[in-house]
């Protein structure tokens, strides 16, 4: 799938209407500020920009009062909605698709876009603090951020499957196709479901016990033992420790450092399967200049190992 000279089609959505916070929609911008496109046609690939990126701050509907607990839900979906539309397009095109977020929840759009073109042969890999698996019925704080795999494993309940997300394939991701990198802020809720239905996750504690090399080859081994099917990687820079990753909307200590997410990345990039790549939560309006300066690098970062950059 990943081959030097290929295109790569950027997504940006600025977008922050998945949790309370702003500034998380200026992630996107910043990133390409720093020349995250520049970088990548200097590796060699082609670089593709969807259109319309102001778009998603007009999205806001009028009224979006709240559906039990969740808050913007219509905003999100609208939102979300296109995002799929546009993965959708680079995916089907053959390019690989990189989606700059934004929160979190813009990755029920970029799973439902992916899974359009691979169907349920798609492999996720999570790297995230948190679970985001929360469904409309579980989720205590009512940021959609934290609920997008409920959607796309087929997870909910009637509010879920209910406008407005009726426009979500339920299932479109399989539960055995799942894997966690990173975790260590999971919510109770979450806990039960990732038992019931048997989703695979390496915690911090299985990192520190494993080591990194030997827990993304595990996570492949799970989702993708040939190392034949198409990858989606969903990044949250919050799975980087706070101390590297300092500008996001919820920093949890005990993170990933700046090489084991790194790793990560080079690892992927080396399976030759990835076809999605989401970079989310970079938030340049937490912290000072500094802490902006060095998440938004740190995302950029990402991003370039994930394609394949060398060290060496
Ligand atoms: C919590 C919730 C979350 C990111 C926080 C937190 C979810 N489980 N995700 N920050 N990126 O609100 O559902
Ligand atoms: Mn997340
Ligand atoms: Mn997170
Ligand atoms: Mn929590």
């Amino acid at each position: 799938f990943l081959k030097q000279g290929s295109t790569v089609g950027i997504t940006c959505v600025p977008f922050s209407g998945g949790q309370p916070k702003g500034g998380v929609d200026d992630g996107p911008v910043e990133m390409v500020r720093f020349g995250i496109l520049d970088q990548l046609q200097g590796m060699g690939f082609k670089v593709e920009l969807s259109a319309g990126m102001d778009k998603y701050k007009t999205m806001k509907p009028a009224s979006d009062p709240p559906i039990g607990t969740l808050k913007n839900a219509r905003y999100v979906s609208a939102a979300a909605k296109r995002v799929s539309e546009q993965v959708r397009e680079h995916c089907e095109a053959g390019r690989i698709a990189v989606t700059l977020g934004g929160d979190h929840s813009i990755a029920m759009g970029t799973l439902v876009g992916s899974t359009s073109v691979y169907g349920d042969d798609l492999c996720v890999i999570w790297v995230d603090a948190h679970t985001d698996i929360n469904t409309p019925e579980t989720t205590e704080s009512g940021n959609l951020h934290g609920c997008p795999l409920s959607y796309i494993l087929g997870l909910c309940g009637e509010i879920g499957r209910d406008q407005p997300f009726a426009w979500v394939p339920s299932g479109c991701v399989r539960k055995d196709r799942l894997v966690y990198i990173g975790l260590r802020d999971v919510d109770a809720a979450e806990k039960v479901i990732l038992r019931k239905h048997g989703i695979k996750a390496f915690s911090m504690h299985d990192v520190d016990k494993h080591g990194i090399g030997r827990i993304v080859e595990m996570a492949m081994d799970h989702v993708n033992k040939d190392r034949t099917l198409p990858v989606h990687m969903s990044f949250d820079v919050d799975a980087l420790d706070p101390s590297v990753a300092p500008a996001t909307g919820t920093p949890v200590r005990g993170g990933l450092t700046f090489r084991e997410g790194h790793y990560i990345c080079e690892a992927v990039a080396e399976s030759g399967c990835l076809v999605a790549l989401d970079l989310v939560e970079v938030n340049p309006k937490l912290g000072d200049p500094e802490s902006l300066r060095q998440t938004v690098a740190v995302g950029c970062s990402l991003v370039r190992c994930s394609l394949g950059e060398r060290l060496l």
